[in-house]
């Protein structure tokens, strides 16, 4: 078990009982018990249920609070903030969804807070997207919450294209509206995947306005680097391949993970991520698939990953698996 306080930053996932030096703490699945941790996510843990907390460790002292019904904790280089939206409290506005209005609002308010509290730069994000893949009004939900997600960017001042934060956007089956991230006073470095085209230029058949996120960032921090690597599918150019085969795409998902390592080391030549030193976070859209995406993983990467499960809706309906990442390297 990691020590608070040996870096700046440290995670981990599983047993995470420590009372001190938590930045902010997730569980996914499980029951919603008050004070069990900052954030609870309502998605079932693969493969037999239970709840896996994950948690953002750092040193205190700590400030918190609530911040225009954000939560943050914070500390001197980080701030961990989450935002949770009720639909219901928006009204349909002509085109406008109460989707792109609560996600437009969830990331207005995300600013104001970094802006306010001093930490300017948006690291990670994590999106979790109620019925993502349901059609409203003849607008994909998640094509809803990209066009608010890009409104407030641009209502912000902030680049669309540019120092975008790494990202994760997942469909659950119900709940609110939920944002999570990390943010830091210095600017982290935005990472492409060549093999991808940039989210931020999908073209017009993924929806009117392209998702904000890069596909990874690399964050310097006093003692350690981070590198957050975004959800990532099986998408080759902008095109999703290998439908209908989990193995497939979770074989080309890891693919893409291999060389966003390579680009992370390309921009990082001391640090030297690899691939299966990372810490993994599977969103598997259906449940019986867990073992072919586990196997097909540890296959690739020659060992068993350290890594949990959890099953989420894709925000593609033809994608099976998303795979996300985190690996801090301190200091050699
Ligand atoms: C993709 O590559 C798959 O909208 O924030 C992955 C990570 C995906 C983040 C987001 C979407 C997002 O397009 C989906």
């Amino acid at each position: 078990m990691l020590r608070a306080g040996e870096q700046v930053l440290s995670y981990a996932h599983g047993q995470v009982d420590t009372p001190t030096g938590v930045l902010g703490r997730v569980a996914y699945g499980g029951e919603v018990i008050d004070g069990c941790a900052d954030l609870h996510v309502p998605m079932a843990v693969l493969p037999s249920g239970g709840a896996i907390t994950t948690a953002w460790l750092s040193a205190g002292p700590f400030t918190e609070g609530t911040y225009q019904c954000c939560r943050y904790r914070s500390n001197t280089h980080l701030l961990f903030g989450a935002v949770r939206l009720a639909e219901s409290t928006y009204a349909r506005a002509g085109d406008v969804s109460p989707l792109e209005q609560a996600s437009r609002a969830g990331y207005e308010r995300i600013f104001s807070v970094l802006a306010d509290l001093g930490f300017p730069e948006l690291v990670r994000c994590w999106n979790y997207i109620p019925q993502i893949n349901q059609t409203h009004a003849g607008m994909e939900r998640y094509r809803a919450f990209n066009i608010g997600r890009q409104e407030a960017f641009i209502a912000s001042g902030r680049s669309c294209d540019e120092n975008l934060p790494a990202a994760s956007a997942l469909g659950a089956a119900d709940g609110d509206l939920l944002l999570y991230f990390l943010a830091a006073r210095t600017r982290a470095v935005s990472i492409e995947n060549p093999r991808q085209l940039s989210a931020f230029r999908y073209p017009g058949q993924y929806g009117p306005r392209s998702p904000s996120f890069a596909r990874a960032s690399l964050l310097s921090l006093p003692g350690c680097e981070a590198l957050f690597v975004s959800g990532t599918a099986s998408i080759v150019g902008h095109e999703s391949v290998h439908l209908g085969d989990v193995v497939a795409q979770t074989n080309e998902t890891m693919v893409n993970i291999d060389t966003l390592v390579a680009e992370a080391n390309r921009m990082s030549p001391t640090r030297q991520f690899s691939t299966a030193g990372l810490e993994f976070k599977v969103f598997i859209r259906h449940p019986a698939d867990y073992p072919a995406v586990a196997d097909t993983m540890a296959r690739h990467l020659g060992c068993v990953p350290n890594a949990f499960y959890v099953q989420a809706d894709v925000c593609r309906r033809e994608l099976l698996v998303e795979i996300e990442a985190v690996g801090i390297r301190g200091a050699t």
